[in-house]
């Protein structure tokens, strides 16, 4: 990977956002988005996180109303800093929970979908996922960076992280 184009060391997230991933039984809970950024691809339940809420309460919130249902005890694994073209640039916070209640329903905004952990949809998701989600499965720490023209990553850095606070 050729030297970053973007100078991280001044770059901040201009829209703050989350995602959530639910582990369970072998199996993580997707979304196919069906609008918004990314609308068409698959991907975690989230979005941005609103004035007051903290990254946590956002996680659990999306998730509530992507797929009506409840994450307990997310933990915070990663965060994804992403440098766009033709979009703010966005922090996102990355979230892993094991159990939660409820029955995981399409609405307006995803339909939901098991993958098998061996069998992820990564030709159907962003192109960084696949650098970062494997980490995030196996409960390892991250941070990814990443330079996106449009849909196409032009960057792209994973650091193992030094754990994260909620
Ligand atoms: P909302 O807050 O109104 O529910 O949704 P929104 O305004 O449509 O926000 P959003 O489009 O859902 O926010 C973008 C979501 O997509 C957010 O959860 C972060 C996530 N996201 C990116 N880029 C990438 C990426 O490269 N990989 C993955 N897995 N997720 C990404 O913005």
């Amino acid at each position: 990977m050729p030297p970053s184009p973007i100078d991280w060391s001044t770059w901040h997230g201009e829209m703050l956002a989350t995602l959530m991933f639910v582990v369970r039984d072998g199996q993580v809970l997707l979304i196919e988005k069906k609008r918004g950024l990314g609308a068409g691809k698959i991907n975690g339940p989230g979005g941005k996180i609103e004035l007051g809420e903290t990254p946590l309460q956002a996680a659990i919130r999306e998730t509530e109303e992507e797929l009506c249902i409840t994450p307990h005890a997310p933990r915070k694994l990663g965060e994804l800093w992403f440098a766009m073209s033709n979009h703010p640039d966005i922090l996102c916070h990355v979230f892993r929970a094991v159990t939660f209640t409820g029955t995981p329903t399409e609405t307006e905004e995803a339909t939901p979908l098991w993958a098998a952990l061996d069998a992820i949809p990564y030709q159907r998701m962003w192109a960084d996922d696949r650098h970062w989600l494997p980490m995030l499965l196996s409960q390892e720490p991250f941070l990814g960076r990443f330079v996106f023209d449009d849909e196409t990553m032009l960057w792209s850095d994973i650091q193992p992280g030094c754990g994260w606070s909620d």
